[in-house]
């Protein structure tokens, strides 16, 4: 996979040369380009804002830079019939999820413009639109000073899906949300996990959960899927509320025609955690 990211701060993404993603980026199985918007300005001060017209606060980035640095990196090419897909994260933009995650790290090629200031001109990502696919998307309810922060989120979420970069193929299938073991998710599909503990099994007169040491497998797995509806209940109402009603996702990329993920007992521990779980109860 190719990664390319426009900034005005290259020097933002040195992390992306540590750990497991700096480990892929040198055996060659991600290549990233970090390039310097200001590259692209021609005057003496490498201008890339201006005041908002209409007024108001703050500085817009001026369309021009962005324009021929996106010429420029989407020149460059990641191999045959593989064309970018241009992503930008903004406020604005649609929740970024799981979902997206796995569907970005399917991609040959992804582009990432960062904005600063009060963002970019409007009328780059419509321009950039008329010759590659674009997405804007929000990490969450904040707002950042910009976009680099949002572009490391992205990137480490979706690099840790690779085939050989997590280094534990299993670990991913069962994660929080599930979503990273195919289309249909993983035995947590749509849960937060509940706690995991290692040795010592006793430390600070606490012990670890019995079932955990019992070898009684079936019995383990339906603990852990009790802890994590009894979590996601306290934590994530908004995820139970959603596995019960089996309602449209609000990132609109719900697959259609899934099997229902509650059964009697899962309602019962649910019921037990205080959420109403009859059909009446949840109706809107
Ligand atoms: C702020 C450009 N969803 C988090 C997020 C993403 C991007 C920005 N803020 C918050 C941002 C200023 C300029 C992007």
């Amino acid at each position: 996979m190719r990664i390319d990211i426009i900034t005005i701060f290259p020097e933002y993404f040195g992390p992306l040369s540590v750990s497991l993603i700096g480990k892929a980026a040198e055996r060659g199985d991600i290549s990233f380009g970090v390039h310097d918007l200001r590259n692209w300005t021609h005057d003496v001060h490498r201008t890339v804002d201006d005041s908002p017209f209409g007024g108001g606060p703050g500085m817009v980035m001026k369309p021009e830079p962005w324009g021929e640095a996106l010429d420029a990196v989407a020149s460059m090419g990641a191999g045959p019939g593989a064309g970018p897909l241009l992503v930008i994260p903004t406020p604005t933009g649609v929740p970024f999820t799981q979902r997206h995650a796995a569907r970005y790290a399917a991609e040959p090629w992804l582009i990432f413009a960062c904005g600063r200031y009060e963002g970019i001109d409007g009328r780059v990502a419509d321009e950039a639109r008329s010759s590659m696919r674009v997405e804007e998307v929000s990490i969450g309810d904040y707002v950042l000073a910009g976009g680099e922060p949002a572009v490391l989120v992205m990137t480490e979420a979706i690099c840790r899906l690779l085939p050989g970069v997590l280094g534990n193929a299993e670990s991913a299938a069962d994660d929080s949300f599930g979503f990273g073991g195919g289309s249909s998710g993983g035995r947590m599909a749509g849960l937060v996990e509940g706690p995991a503990y290692t040795r010592p099994r006793a430390w600070r007169d606490r012990e670890v959960p019995a079932v955990l040491l019992s070898g009684d497998h079936r019995a383990i797995a339906r603990w852990r899927r009790d802890s994590a509806l009894r979590r996601t209940a306290q934590n994530r109402p908004d995820l139970v509320f959603r596995l019960l009603t089996g309602s449209a996702a609000a990132d609109g990329e719900e697959a259609a025609g899934e099997p229902p993920r509650l059964d009697d007992h899962d309602r019962a521990v649910l019921t037990e955690a205080g959420f109403p779980v009859t059909g009446e109860d949840v109706a809107h």
